[in-house]
């Protein structure tokens, strides 16, 4: 990552590197997409602007879960090799620091014309430290962000990934007119990207979402979740966190609920899945639903 980058990515939240696919590559993708099509879900109507009047439209189309890495070969194959293509490792280990992993993805956005936005998200609020932006000693980090492959043209303000440039650092809540983006006072862009380029953007700590597409060709974008080693957001974290799981079954066996809600592993999209602990005003250690968070 060179000086400029990180000046630009630490300013920003984001950073688009250009070009980054060869043209063998960018065809291999597009076919491994045409390949899948029939697995493609349609999405709901405005499931994902949720109210905002600027972002409403069709069901976006995508492939969640790890599909593409387990698809058909030679299908899965490009998708295996960008999962650690050096551009982004070369990034993520300035970024989030070395043993960064993928927590989740990657996931497949199209869009046709007229597919919806989707609500800005992500802006720190709750605070959640194991998907924020921090820097110490010269040094960033983050411990949630996305790598977005362009497969096709974006057209700035035609749709596609847009964001508010500098929201991983604000002290405030972005309004509702911001995340709706129906009053954003010039705070969103929605930037152009070519085939080929790479979106990097800290998803838990800056503000984004997504313009509804409005160009007549498709929208597609690979999308892929990494972590630092330290954060476990979804995937298969889902699986393996619960006690019995995480732990050997004996040793959780008979543990009440209180001392079961600390043998949990590290899970933090668990959607309030998982209890936390608070001391009543009589001293007694007590249940807490668990504290229902986007990842
Ligand atoms: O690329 C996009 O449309 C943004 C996707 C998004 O909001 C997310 O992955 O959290």
């Amino acid at each position: 990552m060179t000086p400029k980058e990180r000046y630009y990515w630490d300013l920003n939240g984001h950073l688009i590197l250009r070009g980054v696919l060869t043209r063998s590559e960018l065809e291999a993708a597009n076919a491994a997409i045409d390949a899948c099509s029939d697995r493609i879900n349609p999405g709901e109507p405005d499931r994902l602007s949720r109210g905002s009047k600027s972002l409403r439209g069709l069901g976006r189309p995508g492939l969640r879960g790890t599909q593409l890495l387990n698809i058909e070969k030679p299908h899965c194959d490009i998708f295996r090799r960008l999962l650690v293509h050096p551009a982004v490792i070369s990034r993520l280990r300035v970024m989030c620091g070395a043993g960064f992993r993928l927590d989740h993805g990657p996931q497949f956005i199209g869009g046709i014309k007229g597919t919806s936005g989707h609500r800005l998200h992500g802006a720190g609020a709750p605070h959640k430290p194991f998907v924020g932006y921090n820097h110490q000693a010269g040094e960033p980090y983050v411990g949630g962000l996305t790598v977005s492959w362009q497969l096709a043209e974006v057209i700035e303000n035609q749709g596609g990934f847009a964001c508010v440039p500098g929201s991983h650092k604000s002290n405030f809540d972005a309004p509702d007119g911001v995340t709706s983006c129906d009053e954003h006072m010039g705070t969103v862009i929605q930037p152009a990207a070519r085939p080929g380029d790479v979106v990097f953007f800290m998803d838990g700590a800056q503000t984004h979402g997504t313009f509804p597409w409005r160009s007549d060709h498709e929208r597609r974008s690979i999308l892929y979740k990494f972590a630092s080693r330290t954060s476990a957001r979804t995937g298969p974290t889902a699986d393996v966190a619960p006690p019995d799981v995480y732990w050997d079954e004996e040793v959780v066996d008979n543990m009440t609920d209180e001392q079961l809600a600390v043998m949990w592993g590290p899970y933090s999209g668990h959607g309030g899945a998982v209890p936390s602990l608070t001391v009543g005003a009589t001293g007694t250690v007590d249940l807490e639903g668990g504290i229902d968070i986007d990842p």
